[in-house]
């Protein structure tokens, strides 16, 4: 490992007030959202969308890493150019998605246990080969009556901690993602409460298993209540919440936070992150950065729909989402650019 090329690694996704696109959907998650717009769910579809995403024009004034999926990261162009070629060339880092999906946890009913650490050694060494200079785990936590339980919790943030010790090992960034849910009726309050605890068990095994802090992502979630809570506090209220949460339990030598959308639509997403920088930018440890999927590709994928014709009116949406949540993290993001553009 080498400390200093993790570290530098690190700094350059959060750099330039831009964030990280989250293009990792696995299979089946690809094919639900292609299903929903009638959008045939096949390999060559998702090629043609995952290079419609990452030819769009002046992405990387935005965009500093982009997540792949394991069947991405082998696609190329129509014209033969290899992705990661082509996100390389536009000023990106290439990412890589290494868990292989959260499964239902033995005596835990309700709840998940992300799976993916037996051969992630030898995965990541060839991962690094083909390019890719960062990884992405993801840990799910549900809130409902009575869970998550401690065994959850624990269980999901030592496999967090092994996966990013294996990934500095390979020389790979880890991006730790411990995402507490959105579904569900509880509060705010709740869903701090939560939030806090995940993330101080997720930093004890990240020290337990010697992770350096500086050479690593976090990609939490916001703090915000369920979304069938009768309560939904303000964009402000949740900045404050979040920025809250995340002071009492990330420690400062971590370099950035990149949170999920989660189900947020794009633009609360992208309000939220602002009033965040907004209220607390110059006063925090830690670059509030972006590493969102939903809130980035959706409005894109409905106007593409498997068309070709709409490709370029696509990539404009891509485009325009992902300028949003630059201008988000200079705390610069208003409603208006969503009639006017940025
Ligand atoms: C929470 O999901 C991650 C962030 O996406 P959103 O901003 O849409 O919440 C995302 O990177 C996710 O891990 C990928 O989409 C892959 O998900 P699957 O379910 O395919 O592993």
């Amino acid at each position: 490992m080498n400390a200093q090329e993790l570290i530098d690694t690190a700094r350059a996704l959060v750099a330039g007030n831009k964030g990280l696109l989250a293009m990792d959907e696995s299979n089946p998650t690809c094919n639900k959202r292609f299903a929903r717009l009638g959008i045939p769910q096949t390999e060559e579809t998702r090629r043609a969308y995952r290079e419609l995403i990452v030819t769009t024009p002046g992405l990387g004034e935005c965009i500093s890493g982009a997540i792949l999926y394991d069947e991405t990261i082998r696609q190329q162009k129509t014209d033969g150019t290899p992705f990661v070629k082509v996100i390389t060339d536009a000023g990106i880092i290439p990412g890589i998605k290494v868990d292989t999906g959260a499964k239902d946890m033995a005596g835990h009913p309700g709840e998940k246990i992300t799976e993916g650490l037996d051969g992630l050694r030898d995965r990541l060494a060839e991962y690094f080969q083909m390019g890719a200079r960062f990884a992405k785990w993801r840990a799910v936590i549900t809130l409902d009556a009575g869970i998550p339980s401690r065994g959850c919790i624990e269980a999901n943030a030592q496999a967090l901690a092994r996966y990013a010790a294996l990934c500095q090992e390979a020389g790979l960034v880890p991006v730790v993602e411990p995402e507490v849910l959105m579904e569900g009726d509880h509060t705010l309050e709740r869903c701090c409460e939560v939030t806090e605890e995940v993330l101080r068990t997720v930093f004890n095994q990240l020290y337990t298993q010697r992770v350096t802090l500086e050479g690593m992502i976090l990609k939490p979630n916001m703090v915000l209540p369920g979304l069938a809570c009768s309560m939904q506090e303000t964009v402000d209220e949740v900045a404050d919440a979040t920025v809250k949460c995340l002071l009492r339990a990330v420690p400062a030598a971590v370099p950035g936070i990149a949170f999920l959308s989660g189900g947020q639509s794009a633009e609360l997403a992208s309000a939220r992150l602002n009033a965040m920088n907004v209220r607390f930018k110059s006063r925090l440890p830690w670059a509030l950065a972006f590493s969102f999927a939903r809130a980035i590709q959706q409005p894109a994928l409905e106007i593409w729909q498997g068309d070709e014709a709409h490709l370029l009116a696509a990539q404009q949406a891509l485009y325009h989402r992902a300028e949003c949540n630059r201008a988000a993290r200079r705390g610069e993001y208003n409603a208006a650019m969503e009639v006017t553009g940025v």
